[in-house]
């Protein structure tokens, strides 16, 4: 497949010897989706071929909004088991669950206090979701989640952080912040870079393209999770909403739902959109959804059924992912140390 990611970072930072990547997707909703899968999940896969890769389930990100908690426990392990039926290999990259290193924690309180109140209300995510439940049910760890998500990365010093599009704005504050306490307390992280795939970014609703792809679709039909039988499969790609006009090309303003199904079918194929449009000419929508249907049964089915299989040993995962907590906390512990001692705690030993 062709290399379809943009930073540079990719490739400058692939060249050194131990660079780092790090990741992580919220454990909420009922599954993983396509547009997480392509997004990011697809791209991390890519990404620990060359580098030393740390994935993780932001489990402490999760209780921003409220959960229940024995969905909590059956999501944390269903979402490590997508990574892993995903193509994340455990043996290479290090797998792990956020709440089992507390460094993420303890970096965090150092970040908020080095970051301004507009700073924090002004992130999108933060005005969305606390827009969603009324201003005042909000809670304080929402306004505070990006400076978490700072602390997780920050302090396995990555070169490069995989994500999709809508986390560009995390990354930024991450690096605001970085940037600003090194200017403080003197150089003590490294500064990232978001590595976004130049295909699949964002993927659209299938319902509602002028939204995101999101486990908080309006829609279920919208929405294809990693956990959808073959039919919910080919029948929500079926039932896609298409524009007006039957020309299959790619047009993201005139033709958002046609551009979403050809850029899904490239992500899917590893086909250029040129391609496949050169391919479809002359022939209806319905061809390009019957086709699609059946690759997205072929490529998303295998991944749904291995990771229910893992599912079935959950002592299995969870020794798993003890191993690599105790492997990401020998290089917290580290940078943590070093935050500590630059901001000006006395050593505890
Ligand atoms: P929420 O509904 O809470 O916003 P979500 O469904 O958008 O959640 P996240 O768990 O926030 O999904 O995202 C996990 C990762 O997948 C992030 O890196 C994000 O950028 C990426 N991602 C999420 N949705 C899409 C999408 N529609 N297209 C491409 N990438 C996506
Ligand atoms: N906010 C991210 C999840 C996340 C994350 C991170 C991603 C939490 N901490 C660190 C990359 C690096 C999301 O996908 N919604």
């Amino acid at each position: 497949m062709t290399d379809r990611t943009q930073s540079a970072a990719f490739g400058v930072a692939a060249t050194e010897p131990g660079a780092r990547v790090l990741s992580g997707m919220q454990p909420t909703g009922d599954s993983l989706h396509l547009g997480s899968y392509m997004g990011a999940l697809l791209n991390w896969v890519r990404t620990q071929e060359q580098f030393d890769a740390y994935f993780f389930i932001p489990d402490l990100h999760a209780i921003t909004v409220p959960q229940d908690p024995a969905q909590l426990r059956q999501a944390v392990r269903r979402t490590a088991a997508q990574y892993i039926a995903g193509g994340i290999d455990p043996e290479r990259s290090t797998l792990f669950v956020q709440s089992h290193v507390p460094e993420h924690v303890q970096l965090a309180w150092v970040l908020m206090c080095q970051t301004g109140m507009g700073e924090a209300s002004r992130m999108t995510q933060f005005k969305d979701k606390s827009a969603k439940g009324g201003a005042d049910s909000a809670g304080v760890g929402l306004l505070t989640y990006p400076i978490l998500q700072a602390a997780d990365i920050l302090l396995y010093q990555p070169h490069g952080v995989p994500v999709g599009e809508d986390q560009k704005q995390h990354i930024e504050l991450t690096r605001d912040l970085a940037q600003r306490f090194n200017h403080r307390f003197g150089e003590t992280f490294r500064i990232p870079e978001p590595i976004i795939p130049e295909v699949g970014a964002r993927i659209l609703d299938l319902q509602e393209p002028a939204a995101k792809m999101s486990k908080s679709a309006s829609s279920p039909n919208g929405l294809i999770n990693l956990t959808d039988t073959d039919k919910q499969i080919a029948k929500k790609i079926k039932s896609a909403v298409t524009d007006d006009g039957t020309e299959i090309r790619f047009d993201r303003e005139a033709k958002p739902g046609v551009s979403n199904l050809l850029t899904i079918y490239s992500v899917l194929t590893g086909k250029t959109v040129g391609d496949i449009v050169a391919e479809y000419q002359g022939k209806m929508y319905g061809h390009l959804k019957v086709d699609l249907a059946e690759i997205a049964v072929q490529h998303l089915g295998p991944v749904r059924d291995r990771t229910s299989e893992l599912l079935d040993d959950p002592a299995e995962l969870d020794a798993l992912l003890a191993k690599g907590a105790a492997k990401a906390r020998d290089v917290a512990t580290v940078t943590l140390t070093e935050a500590y001692q630059k901001v000006g705690f006395l050593p505890g030993t």
